[in-house]
């Protein structure tokens, strides 16, 4: 099993890699950005996914150390992406855990990569779970306000499963929601999606934009367009690619 002195190798030997997933206008079909996501690739080149390590890695603390090489390796990799003719520049978005939005200089250090990356603070996203916005902690607020006047956005990540969290939604600074995909799973031909629906109006009512995560088919995408759903992130268009595989994914829309 993955241990965290196993991963902790692994962070030293570089076999800790990050992969891009295309977030995807729905209006226009066009990329705008990508989801950060951790791999280890193990010795015998398998690899070993997130939820195999993550929860140990948050239970020991080791996901800050993690955090801080993926963060490091999307700000540099979103620097060197093109910026195709027309186009905004892309963002990267970042997921963060508990324990890293729990360490009192954890914006400080995020702002200090973007520096380090020459990145705008306009080109990174960071994605929190709404658990961690349950827990009231002027630490994490701490964090999020100093992100946002750094110019970097804030997502909820896999909103709608953790319903608690309600009340923190208007209290908190943040930009983007994240709706789960197992809300979309639900969007079906010839099926009304209500809860889906439900969730797209309510992020809306508080304004912020909503990026609709687990799109697979040509229907969901469609549908949720028409809700006015903002952006997408799917198997529809993409998994997630190294850094080579998605510049020329995105190249190809040129
Ligand atoms: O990579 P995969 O598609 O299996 O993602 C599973 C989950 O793991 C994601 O939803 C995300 O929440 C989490 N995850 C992926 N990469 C990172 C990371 O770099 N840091 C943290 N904290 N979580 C991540
Ligand atoms: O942060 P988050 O847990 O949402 O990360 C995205 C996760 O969802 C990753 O595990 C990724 O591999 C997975 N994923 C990405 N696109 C799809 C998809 O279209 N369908 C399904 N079922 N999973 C997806
Ligand atoms: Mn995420
Ligand atoms: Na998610």
């Amino acid at each position: 099993t993955p241990t965290t002195r196993g991963l902790l190798q692994a962070l030293e030997r570089g076999d800790v890699h990050v992969h891009y997933q295309p977030v995807v206008d729905l209006r226009t079909g066009t990329t705008t950005g990508a989801e950060a996501l951790v791999r280890w690739t193990r010795e015998d080149g398998s690899t070993v996914m997130p939820g195999d390590f993550l929860p140990q890695a948050e239970a020991s603390g080791a996901v800050v150390q993690l955090g801080r090489h993926v963060v490091e390796r999307a700000c540099a990799d979103a620097a060197s992406w093109p910026v195709l003719p027309g186009r905004a520049a892309l963002t990267v978005a970042v997921n963060a855990s508990g324990p890293e939005l729990a360490e009192a200089d954890y914006a400080t250090w995020v702002v200090a990569a973007l520096h380090r990356a020459g990145l705008p603070g306009e080109r990174l996203v960071v994605e929190v779970v709404e658990g961690v916005l349950d827990e009231r902690s002027p630490v994490v607020a701490g964090n999020l306000h100093a992100l946002r006047a750094a110019g970097v956005r804030i997502a909820v990540d896999d909103f709608g499963t953790g319903w608690s969290s309600m009340a923190r939604l208007g209290q908190l600074p943040l930009d983007l929601l994240k709706v789960d995909r197992s809300f979309v799973a639900a969007v079906e031909p010839g099926r009304e999606a209500p809860v889906c629906a439900g969730v797209i109006a309510l992020a809306h009512a508080l304004d912020l934009t909503i990026v609709a995560e687990g799109v697979e088919t040509a229907h969901q995408a469609a549908w949720l367009a028409a809700q006015g759903c903002e952006e997408g992130q799917g198997w529809w268009w993409a998994p997630a690619l190294p850094t080579g595989a998605f510049v020329a994914r995105l190249e190809q829309e040129a």
